[in-house]
């Protein structure tokens, strides 16, 4: 209460409701040891209702959770301290609007878009179960940890959660709980006017086992569910807590107020007055509270972590190498021979599907690196991302080694898994078509925000599935990807530039990655006589260039469009004139190189450029400047074959040609 009225903003009401059940599940339940808060077999708590952030950080700072940085390495220092909390949503506070990952030790997951973090959960109760099956021997429980979420009516209103959920009870991950506070209230007022369903049969139906505490504030019975939830075997549990937001508030509790203004110095003194505590004493904190949780969620953690690390010696010396895993994996390190095997693809005018040498690589891959696992959102055998080798298996019930997994047709809680399985150390991939990265963007935001090294395959990158049509041909996607900060999105050229852009991918130890990749074969570039692919490392890089360098035109191609640019290459110098072919997978690696690098790519004074990308021009400036031309995308595309919608859309040499010569011909002059 204090916090929110002294930040002038925030949401007061749900953290005074559900402080009981936060208080129940930290002190009395949850495995957590507040002075190592990345403890490898800690239970998760993940706040779905982001906006609740009070609550967290309340917890954090009650408990001492100490901090720890980018490199896992334990500081000492408090993750939240009461100035923080004075300082509740001001710049530089550890005490944010919203929980933020990477921000806050103690956070587990970035909240605050609903319905995220019940979907991130099921990601970390899928990992658990993986991580439990790989490593755990006879009297070695490394890992058996338990997964908490807190989520209000938003979260069970977004599709995300519901996606999410139907997989988890499909899945029958036991590890799973979410507390779902019912309090009648969002923003727009009581959920009598939108949100009226039957939730308890909604979860039964997925498979869930469902309870209901009906007093958010009778402790004892919060404790009893989470027993029973402890005790339940082959469902997740869904626990329905009736509450009062705003509790305490004599005229904000039980309406849309008290979710998310102040609630007013008067009324803040009422809601103390209510609850027997000081009026007028603010962040006031009495004699004995943190000893208490010292007491409680403190020494219960600590024993906890004592006994696992002492567990974990003997393990090491029993298991050296699986140890030796789970510590390279608590550090997002690769195990030394991870690129061994990765193939090289010959040169071939035939060439390659992009999703093809995907397959390969990831199959290689996942061989390599035991924790690398992922799958599709139902489109694996077009996507190539099924793990074919001997053993990779399914991820099913009852078979928690599998690395598929299968996320069904849910592009959305399968991007939100795969982060939710980033933040537990694996390395997770999800596939489904680039358009359809629509329905997947808000997690792939996320993972961004919270700097995961997430990997995204897409296929079907352009119009190479001809005759699906306009539905399922992307043309702004790319752009808006690419608009995402600290996202790194590549589009390769060829079956090599796909094994350099996986070989750079895997080595980004906090960055998540797009990989856009064609469904249609594309020839496999010449080696010896165009650059190596390793440039993809460099976002763009020089691929061919007239005898003797000095260019006066570039074309500048990404991914299918490349070898269209080579092509026009030849027939221009054919007919004398000097151009230059940039391979340009990746925009954000490229503009990350040095100046210098940058301009021995894109010399300034080479102003003739032409960009040939199937997709929307927008950004495309940037790299052709005012002189430029971008052949591209402005409408959306046709049903129809590929070869037709090339020559339609101008994806032809014979258009790259006759575009750079109208340049040399009017724009030429111009600069002169
Ligand atoms: C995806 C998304 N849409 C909208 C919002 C804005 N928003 C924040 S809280 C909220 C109401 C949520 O109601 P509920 O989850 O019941 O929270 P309560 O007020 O009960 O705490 C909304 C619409 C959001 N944070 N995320
Ligand atoms: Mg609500």
């Amino acid at each position: 209460m204090d916090a929110v009225q002294q930040a002038k903003s925030g949401h007061p009401g749900t953290p005074m409701a559900l402080a009981p059940l936060v208080y129940t599940i930290w002190n009395r339940v949850m495995r957590f040891d507040p002075k190592d808060p990345i403890w490898p077999n800690r239970d998760r708590f993940v706040l779905s209702n982001g906006h609740a952030s009070m609550l967290l950080w309340s917890m954090l700072f009650l408990t001492g959770t100490r901090a720890v940085n980018a490199e896992y390495e334990r500081l000492g220092q408090p993750a939240v301290t009461l100035d923080d909390i004075r300082r509740f949503r001001q710049l530089d506070s550890k005490a944010p609007g919203h929980p933020e990952y990477h921000w806050t030790s103690g956070v587990e997951a970035t909240t605050g878009p609903l319905g995220q973090g019940v979907a991130m959960s099921v990601g970390m109760a899928i990992a658990e179960k993986w991580l439990a099956d790989r490593y755990n021997r006879a009297g070695f429980d490394i890992f058996d940890y338990r997964i908490y979420a807190i989520a209000g009516d938003g979260c069970m209103m977004e599709g995300v959660g519901s996606e999410a959920a139907s997989l988890a009870g499909h899945l029958q991950l036991d590890n799973l709980c979410w507390i779902y506070d019912n309090n009648h209230i969002s923003i727009e007022g009581n959920t009598r006017i939108t949100f009226t369903e039957d939730i308890a049969a909604r979860f039964l139906g997925y498979g869930w086992n469902v309870l209901r505490v009906g007093d958010a504030n009778d402790i004892d019975l919060i404790q009893h569910a989470l027993t029973v939830f402890a005790e339940t075997k082959d469902r997740p549990t869904f626990i329905i807590l009736d509450s009062h937001i705003g509790y305490g508030a004599p005229h904000l509790q039980d309406t849309a107020a008290a979710h998310g203004e102040p609630l007013g110095e008067e009324e803040i003194r009422l809601a103390k007055r209510s609850y027997g505590w000081p009026e007028d004493a603010k962040f006031f904190v009495p004699d004995g509270v943190r000893e208490h949780f010292m007491a409680g969620v403190g020494a219960r953690g600590a024993e906890a972590r004592h006994r696992w690390t002492e567990l974990f010696t003997s393990y090491k010396s029993m298991y050296p190498e699986l140890a030796s895993e789970i510590e390279m994996m608590q550090r997002r390190e690769l195990p030394s021979g991870w690129e061994k095997d990765l193939p090289v693809f010959p040169a071939d005018p035939k060439g390659i599907a992009g999703r093809d040498a995907s397959g390969q690589v990831l199959n290689v891959l996942a061989k390599n690196i035991p924790w690398f696992l992922g799958g599709s959102a139902d489109l694996g055998p077009s996507n190539r991302t099924t793990l074919k080798y001997e053993g990779a298996g399914d991820f099913e019930p009852g078979n928690p080694a599998g690395k598929n997994l299968h996320f069904g047709v849910r592009e959305h809680a399968m991007a939100a898994v795969v982060n939710g399985l980033s933040l537990s150390k694996l390395r997770a991939f999800g596939g489904s078509f680039l358009i359809f990265s629509d329905y997947a963007r808000p997690a792939i935001r996320l993972a961004a925000l919270m700097e995961l090294p997430t990997i995204y395959v897409f296929t079907h990158d352009a119009m190479g599935d001809g005759e699906d049509g306009p539905t399922h041909q992307p043309v702004e996607q790319l752009a808006s990807l690419r608009a995402i900060p600290g996202l790194v999105t590549l589009r390769p050229a060829d079956a090599n530039e796909v094994v350099e852009a996986y070989r750079y991918v895997m080595q980004l130890r906090h960055v998540p990655a797009v990989l856009a990749l064609s469904r249609q074969p594309l020839p496999t570039l010449d080696r010896t006589k165009y650059a190596p692919a390793t440039g993809v490392a460099r976002g763009a890089y020089v691929l061919a260039d007239p005898p003797g360098g000095n260019p006066e035109v570039i074309l500048i191609a990404s991914g299918s469009e490349v070898s269209l640019a080579v092509n026009a290459h030849e027939t221009l110098l054919f007919q004398g004139i000097r151009s230059r072919v940039i391979s340009m997978p990746s925009w954000d690696i490229f503009d990350h190189q040095t100046l210098e690098y940058r301009d021995s790519v894109l010399p300034p004074s080479v102003k003739l450029r032409v960009a040939i990308e199937q997709a929307s021009t927008l950004g495309w400036e940037r790299y052709v400047g005012p002189f430029g031309r971008i052949i591209g995308m402005r409408t959306f595309g046709a049903s129809a074959p590929l070869k037709e919608l090339q020559r339609k859309f101008g994806f032809e040499p014979e258009r790259v040609v006759e575009v750079v010569k109208e340049l040399l011909d009017f724009r030429g002059k111009e600069i002169a």
